[in-house]
C-alpha cells in the first residue's frame, strides 16, 4: 500500500474486507459477482445483466437482498491492482459462488488475474473485444479460467447459473424454462421467415 492511495479506493477495499470478515447471512449475500475493467465495458457486459435479470436474479446494490442475486463493480487490473486483489481475495468470504469478469483491449488481464487470486472460486472470463481473447484465455497449465467468446457475456452468465444450479434444483428449472423460451423464439422466427417470405420478414424487423 502506498501513501498515495486515494481515500475513495481505500474505502472500497475496506468495504470488501469488512464484508468478508462479517458473519453475514448467506441468504443476503450476492451469488454472482460481475466485474469489468471499465464502465466503458458496460454495453458489452449488458448481456450478462440481462440473462441474470431474466433468470430471476436481483441486483444487490448493498441492501442485502434475499434470494439469488448479483453485484457489479468496475475493477481495473492495471489502474487499480489493489482493488482487483481485494475483490478476488475476499470473493469467497463475501459469499460469492462464481465471478463473471470482463475486460477489453489487448491487455485484458482482469479475468485471468482474478481467476488466479480467487482460485478455487470459478471465474468466467469475457473478452470484451476480439483482440482481448488471447489475453483472457491464455493461461498457463495449472491456472485455469473458464471463458466465452468475445462479447458473449450472456453466455458467461448462463454458465455461472449452470454452476450454481448444481446445488440448487430451482435454478435448474429456470434454466430449462429459459431454453424453452429460446427455442420458442427461434421456431417462431423460422415459421415467420418462411410463411411471410424473405422481403416481408425483412421489412417487418
Ligand atoms: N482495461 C481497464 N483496465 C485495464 C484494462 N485492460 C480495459 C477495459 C476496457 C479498456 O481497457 O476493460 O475494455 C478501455 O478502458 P477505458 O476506460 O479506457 O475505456
Amino acid at each position: 500500500m502506498t501513501d498515495a492511495q486515494p481515500r475513495e479506493l481505500r474505502e472500497l477495499i475496506d468495504r470488501l474486507e469488512s464484508e468478508a470478515a462479517a458473519d453475514r447471512d448467506p441468504e443476503t449475500t450476492p451469488d454472482v459477482g460481475v466485474i469489468m475493467g471499465s464502465d466503458s465495458d458496460l454495453d458489452a457486459m449488458a448481456g450478462a445483466h440481462e440473462v441474470l435479470d431474466d433468470l430471476g436474479f436481483s441486483e444487490d446494490t448493498g441492501d442485502g437482498v434475499r434470494g439469488f442475486s448479483y453485484e457489479t463493480y468496475v475493477v481495473s487490473a492495471h489502474r487499480t491492482p489493489e482493488l482487483m486483489d481485494a475483490y478476488a481475495r475476499t470473493a469467497a468470504d463475501r459469499g460469492l459462488e462464481v465471478i463473471v469478469a470482463g475486460a477489453g483491449g489487448k491487455s485484458a488481464d482482469l479475468p485471468n488475474m482474478t481467476a488466479s487470486i480467487a482460485y478455487p472460486l470459478p471465474v468466467i472470463g469475457v473478452p470484451v473485444q476480439e483482440k482481448s481473447v488471447d489475453s483472457v484465455v491464455g493461461m498457463p497449465s495449472g491456472a485455469p479460467i473458464l471463458a466465452v467468446d468475445a462479447g458473449k457475456s450472456g453466455n458467461a452468465a448462463l454458465s455461472a447459473v449452470q454452476i450454481l444450479a448444481r446445488e440448487h434444483p430451482g435454478l435448474r428449472d429456470r434454466l430449462d424454462e429459459w431454453r424453452t423460451d429460446l427455442q420458442r423464439e427461434v421456431a417462431d422466427v423460422s415459421r415467420r421467415l418462411h410463411d411471410e417470405g424473405v422481403q416481408e420478414f425483412r421489412d417487418s424487423r
